[in-house]
Order: C-alpha cells, then sequence, then structure tokens
C-alpha cells in the first residue's frame, strides 16, 4: 500500500508522522471518510468541501488548495491498484512543541490512506443491524461544533464500545435534550406510513453526504421526505429504519433495546433506497 503524506507517497512501512503530531497529542485535526466504486470517488467535491470548512471552523490552515488536495486524492487512488475501496483524508495541525496551543505549529500535515474496507459483516446487510441506545450523548453545538469532523472521536468510540458490550453492533446516540441525533458513525432515517423522517442537522447529527444522497434520492424516487425530531418511541413504531454512512453506505436497521422494528426484516423502502444508491455509485464519481 502507498500512503500520501505531506506530497510523496510512502510504502506502508515506513508511512510515518512525528510523536509531536498535535494531532496524535491533542486528536487537533480534522479527516474524511470517502469511498471509490469502479475507478471513480463518489462525491468528491463534497467530501473536501466539508474538510475545508471542518479546518477553517477550527482555524487549520490546510497549505495547499481545495484543487490540488483534489488532485493528491485521486493520485493516491491510482497508486494504490483498488478499484473499489475507502480513502482516509487526515489533517493534522502538525508538529509543534508540548502545550495546547495550536500556533506552535507551523504546518498542517495531510495524510491521504486507499485501502479496502467492510464495516459490517454480509449478514448485516441481508438482515440488517441490531442497535442499542447509549448512555454516551452526542455533543451540543455550544461545545465543539457536531459539523467539525475532528480527529477527537473518541465520544463516538466509546458510543460504539457501549452498543457492542450490549450485545448490537450499532449505538443510537441521543442528543441533550434525550431526542434522536444520529448512531456512532451514521445519520438515521425512518419509515412510516411511506413517509421517511430524519433528524434535522440541528439535533446534533452531522451534515453526511451519504444523507444527502438519500434526500436526493427519495425526491427522485417520489418518496416523501421530511426532516423532524425523533424520540426512540418513533424508532420502536416505525415501519422501517435505516442508516447511511460513506463507511456502512445504505444498512437496514431491524431492532433497537429488544424492540424489533416493523417487520424485522430490511423494508420495501429502505431496499428500494439501498437499490437506487448502487446504481448511483456505480454510475456517477470523479475517475482516477
Ligand atoms: N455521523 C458521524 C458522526 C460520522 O462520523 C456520518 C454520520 C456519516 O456521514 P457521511 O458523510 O460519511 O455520509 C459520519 C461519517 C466508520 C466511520 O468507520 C464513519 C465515519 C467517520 C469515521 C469512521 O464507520 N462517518
Amino acid at each position: 500500500m502507498k500512503v500520501y503524506i505531506d506530497g510523496s507517497l510512502h510504502d506502508e512501512s515506513d508511512a510515518r508522522i512525528s510523536v509531536f503530531d498535535h494531532g496524535l497529542l491533542y486528536g487537533d485535526g480534522v479527516f474524511e471518510g470517502i469511498r471509490f466504486y469502479n475507478r471513480r470517488v463518489f462525491r468528491l467535491e463534497e467530501h473536501i468541501r466539508r474538510l475545508y470548512d471542518s479546518a477553517r471552523s477550527i482555524l487549520l490552515n490546510i497549505p495547499i488548495s481545495p484543487e490540488e488536495m483534489t488532485a493528491a486524492v485521486l493520485e493516491t487512488c491510482r497508486a494504490n491498484e483498488l478499484n473499489d475501496g475507502y480513502i482516509r483524508l487526515v489533517i493534522t495541525r502538525g508538529t509543534g512543541s508540548m502545550g495546547l496551543s495550536p500556533f506552535r505549529c507551523p504546518k498542517a500535515s495531510i495524510i491521504i490512506i486507499a485501502c479496502s474496507i467492510q464495516l459490517y459483516p454480509d449478514e448485516a446487510y441481508q438482515n440488517g443491524l441490531v442497535m442499542a441506545t447509549v448512555a454516551t450523548r452526542r455533543p451540543t453545538h455550544d461545545t465543539l461544533s457536531p459539523q467539525v469532523k475532528s480527529l477527537n472521536y473518541l465520544n463516538n468510540v466509546m458510543a460504539k464500545v457501549e452498543a457492542i458490550q450490549a450485545g448490537a453492533e450499532e449505538g443510537l446516540m441521543l442528543n441533550d435534550r434525550g431526542l434522536v441525533a444520529e448512531c456512532t458513525g451514521d445519520n438515521l432515517f425512518i419509515v412510516r406510513d411511506g413517509t421517511i423522517t430524519t433528524p434535522p442537522i440541528s439535533a446534533g447529527a452531522l451534515d453526511g453526504i451519504t444523507r444527502k444522497v438519500v434526500i436526493d434520492t427519495a425526491a427522485s424516487l417520489g418518496i416523501p421526505l421530511r426532516e423532524a425530531e425523533l424520540s426512540r418511541h418513533d424508532i420502536f413504531t416505525a415501519d422501517e429504519c435505516f442508516l447511511t454512512g460513506t463507511a456502512a453506505e445504505v444498512i437496514a436497521a431491524v431492532k433497537l433495546d429488544q424492540r424489533i422494528i416493523g417487520s424485522g426484516t430490511p423494508g420495501p423502502i429502505t431496499n428500494r433506497i439501498i437499490e437506487a444508491f448502487r446504481s448511483l455509485t456505480r454510475s456517477t464519481g470523479t475517475p482516477f
């Protein structure tokens, strides 16, 4: 595997960064997870835009332009001879001295990894995921904004641990008001009486790129969709539930906190969305 670091490609075995990098010392940095299908990068422009937005929000100056970043991503994909896979694009604050101040880090570092990924087992894509509500809440807008995809994912990591320890595959994260925000790395949708509902971004969800693809897909399929606050009760009583994320793609969720959702199998609207999503990933994207 070839890994891009600060302008050049390195073998996996010597792809290294400094132990004094504030990305490691403080989780100070931002990232994106991007997929490519059939040698085409899916929604690359949107991911690059969100990366620069995250960086701007935390006063992190990315030393190259979005156009140069796009070229670097495509170059890394070409170097790795994979037709399908996952790109992890990481911007760290860079090397500095001890102490929180980012102003002692003169230059941010850019890391691009292109690899293969399978987030959940095949069985989960066939039959749907089991979810558990976790005690760890999604941070509020007056902490670090949930829109910043920072390198500080411990909140989500701990939520994932809680879900796994509860015997589930994915954790449902609530916001400070006890309403549904999202899962640990995925946005959530329910279906009831033919209408799809997803929590608004203001509920603490990441403005997911797959979420937006699903919103647009529902519109083009003529399936009604609205953004509204949801409680656990709305999931317990839904006909269908599914999750979206770059890594997860679109996947049904069939159980929450021991309650079976709908029929307990991936529902018809979920399956239509999955099918439309697959055909988009196969037919669109930036070629490399
Ligand atoms: N919510 C959160 C908190 C995320 O981190 C999503 C939703 C989905 O957004 P996109 O734009 O990908 O549709 C994410 C992004 C993983 C993993 O391994 C997933 C993300 C980030 C880091 C790791 O599942 N997802």
